[in-house]
């Protein structure tokens, strides 16, 4: 066994399924390595912005372990916001980047894609990761890698490994698993105890589901922990898909300002608020026009748990759901007065001009038909329109917000779990990273591709009207799609969407482009919400 191929065997026994990339001449030994180790599958993507993106997804779909493989400096550099992505997000992914080698290193020259020192890449990087290591010693690579992955499952957040092109194929012992880290059976039961107290004198109880009950794969324990303690259940807005398919008693998504009131006023109203793995961001939380009471509500995040002036450090997520699952009983809690969100279906094919809504409509109405898809969205008035359609897996980067992940992450849903996506993306966006569906034909991946083309970036428009920058030509994007490898359709009514969602359905082996022409102006009507509630809040503090 050598270097590469110990830490390749390492990623696959920690979750690893594939590795995304794009070479250079720093990482083409390791990269000659992973093809003919044939350990992991390797898909090559065209742009690091993409590889990170698709990384990231295919660890957030099954909460396995993203690994994206880069160059040195051009390439890992490029790649920076989509690791600050899975940051914020806490995606569990693994970065490695190709290095120069020790006699490199010591001659004296400055060296391609090198910024201000050698080490430069790795400072940039401990700022967006949580572990890094550089690979120069292969005796204590073992225990390096081990650590480093270790922590990457542990703390749900990306690392980063750096791969000096000389230690490639230097011998190496195999990688050990370390065990998941410890905690305090004590301090989890004392915090359990009190936690089940404050529910129980709660008149209001209710549980809020965020990301981390998906990243450390405990969704059925959390809907079997709702249902045994008969409390109901509401995801974030980053938690939007949660709970997709677990049997839980869930109401549906909090979204403050712009989300069905009576959801927005159970949770507000709520005086003991569960949040297992709830990021406390202004997404999740800012549009909200009556503050939530944190010194009512019970945060379980980052490995700990807070209740009023009480935090429980080291109390991982799993433990402590685990925990109230055996001591747990029922609360006999009055239930807010809130049916299940209900969608919008019934799509009606004539010659009316396209809105966002109609896309969700469309959407919803195909799923009831054929059965579920997960979505994959990217941030624009798409994400907002995937809010409307009915609860099923969504993949987006809701609380980071960057633009650009919708159509490599679905390539990266799709590579790792085999199964076919629809991808919603704005033409901003697409203009970004769409490009990225060339590499379709060389894998056979074929997802439905929705570009809510209204020429222009609306989302920014909605905040300032008066700019005429944001303006956009007319790409049309669909004309691109055959030479690309895919079928492309460009529609502007809602009887052509139906008909050319049908086709793209049968068609299979090829991804199908729809280019929905929207008119400019014309939103959802989540964002219409949005933007109406961020507006009164904003009157409401004088800004
Ligand atoms: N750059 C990145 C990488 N991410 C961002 N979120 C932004 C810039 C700022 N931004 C947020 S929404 C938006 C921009 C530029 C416009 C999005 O346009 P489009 O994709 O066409 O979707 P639409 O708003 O029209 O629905």
């Amino acid at each position: 066994m050598n270097l590469s191929t110990a830490l390749l065997h390492a990623l696959k026994d920690h979750g690893a399924r594939a590795v995304f990339g794009l070479p250079g001449d720093f990482v083409l030994p390791f990269f000659k390595q992973l093809e003919d180790s044939a350990i992991l599958p390797l898909y090559t993507l065209s742009h690091e912005p993409g590889v990170g993106f698709a990384a990231d997804a295919s660890a957030r779909f099954s909460h396995g372990l993203g690994v994206a493989a880069v160059t040195y400096g051009a390439g890992a550099l490029n790649m920076v916001n989509a690791v600050a992505a899975s940051y914020a997000e806490k995606v569990p992914m693994v970065v490695i980047s190709g290095a120069p080698g020790a006699n490199e290193r010591r001659n004296g020259f400055l060296l391609h894609h090198q910024t201000r020192s050698l080490d430069s890449q790795m400072a940039m990087f401990r700022e967006i990761t949580c572990d890094q290591v550089v690979l120069d010693d292969p005796a204590r690579a073992p225990e390096q890698i081990a650590r480093v992955l270790g922590n990457c499952l542990a703390q749900s957040r990306p690392v980063y490994i750096e791969l000096p092109r000389d230690m490639v194929a230097a011998p190496c012992a195999p990688v050990p698993k370390l065990p998941a880290p410890s905690w305090d059976p004590e301090a989890l039961q004392a915090c359990v105890t009190e936690l089940l107290a404050r529910l129980a004198t709660a008149e209001r109880p209710m549980l809020l589901a965020g990301i981390e009950i998906r990243r450390f794969g405990i969704e059925e324990k959390v809907a079997k922990l709702a249902r045994l303690l008969h409390l109901p259940v509401t995801t974030s807005i980053m938690g939007r898909g949660l709970l997709a398919n677990a049997e839980a008693p869930l109401l549906g998504t909090y979204l403050g300002v712009a989300g069905d009131p009576q959801i927005t006023h159970a949770v507000e109203g709520s005086d003991a608020l569960l949040m297992l793995g709830v990021i406390v961001s202004d997404t999740n939380f800012g549009v909200s026009e009556k503050t939530i009471d944190m010194r009512k509500a019970i945060l379980a995040l980052d490995g700990q748990v807070e209740m009023g002036h009480h935090i429980y450090p080291n109390i991982p997520l799993e433990a402590l759901v685990d925990g109230l699952l055996e001591r747990g009983h029922s609360i006999a809690c009055t239930p807010p007065p809130c049916r299940r969100a209900e969608y919008p279906y019934g799509l009606v094919a004539d010659s009316a001009p396209l809105a966002p809504m109609d896309i969700a409509r469309a959407v919803n109405d195909l799923m009831k038909q054929r059965g579920s898809f997960p979505i994959v969205s990217d941030i624009g008035d798409c994400f907002f329109t995937a809010l409307d359609i009915e609860h099923t897996d969504l993949l987006a980067p809701g609380y980071y917000a960057t633009m650009g992940y919708g159509v490599p992450a679905g390539l990266g849903l799709q590579a790792d779990s085999g199964q076919r996506p629809i991808i919603l993306v704005g033409d901003g966006a697409f203009q970004m990273t769409g490009w990225e569906l060339g590499n379709c034909q060389r894998y056979g991946w074929d997802p439905i591709v929705i570009v809510f083309n209204n020429c222009s970036w609306e989302m920014l428009r909605t905040f300032q009207p008066e700019s005429s920058f944001n303006n956009l030509s007319d790409w049309h994007f669909a004309d691109m799609a055959k030479p690309m490898g895919g079928e492309g359709y460009r529609v502007s009514t809602r009887a052509e969407l139906l008909a050319a969602l049908d086709h793209a359905v049968e068609m299979r082996g090829r991804f199908q482009l729809i280019e929905a022409m929207i008119p400019r102006g014309v939103l959802s009507d989540t964002l219409n919400r949005f933007v109406a509630g961020v507006r009164r809040l904003q009157a409401g503090s004088g800004a």
